[in-house]
């Protein structure tokens, strides 16, 4: 296995809580380096495309809402098996049933329910690729996502 990269996403409760130092501390910890990153306030229309896999559940208003309430700071993570061994970092989609069954995980940590969980990642490669690609530039040049004035802060 070489070399993978994943998208990370502190949501806008986790950058409004203050809590980017607490997981950089922890992605520097776990081994990753983090390649590209930027601050980014997603409108309904980016947030809806970015979430399209789940337009048709009932919690998509909601989710579209949280996502563009605020900035979320948006990283590519890279290591060794990086897509598996972040989302066991973040833990279960649900913070509140993350701080019993996984305490020591970021939505343990900073996450408050299943809507408002804090930080994003990948789950798949075809889905780390895609959420990359969405974000920032591929080497080729095709764009995507928009807003790519705020990269590298
Ligand atoms: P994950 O972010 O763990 O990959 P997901 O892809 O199933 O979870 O859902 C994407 C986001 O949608 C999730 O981070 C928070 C929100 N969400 C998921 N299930 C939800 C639910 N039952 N009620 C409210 N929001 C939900
Ligand atoms: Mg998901």
């Amino acid at each position: 296995i070489g070399r993978e990269a994943t998208l990370a996403i502190i949501k806008p409760d986790g950058l409004l809580g203050n809590y980017t130092e607490t997981i950089k501390a922890t992605i520097a910890h776990s081994g990753f380096k983090i390649s590209r990153e930027k601050v980014v306030q997603l409108d309904e229309e980016g947030a809806a495309s970015f979430y399209a896999e789940h337009s048709t559940k009932k919690f998509f208003h909601g989710l579209i809402k949280y996502m563009t309430s605020g900035p979320v700071l948006v990283m590519v993570l890279e290591k060794e098996n990086a897509i598996s061994h972040w989302r066991s970092l973040i833990g279960p989609t649900d913070g509140r049933k993350a701080k019993i069954t996984h305490p020591d995980s970021i939505r343990a940590i900073c996450g408050t329910d299943v809507e408002k969980n804090c930080v994003h990642g990948s789950d798949s490669p075809q889905s780390s690729e895609r959420e990359i690609s969405f974000f920032f530039d591929i080497p080729s040049g095709s764009q995507r996502g928009g807003d790519d004035e705020h990269d590298e802060l």
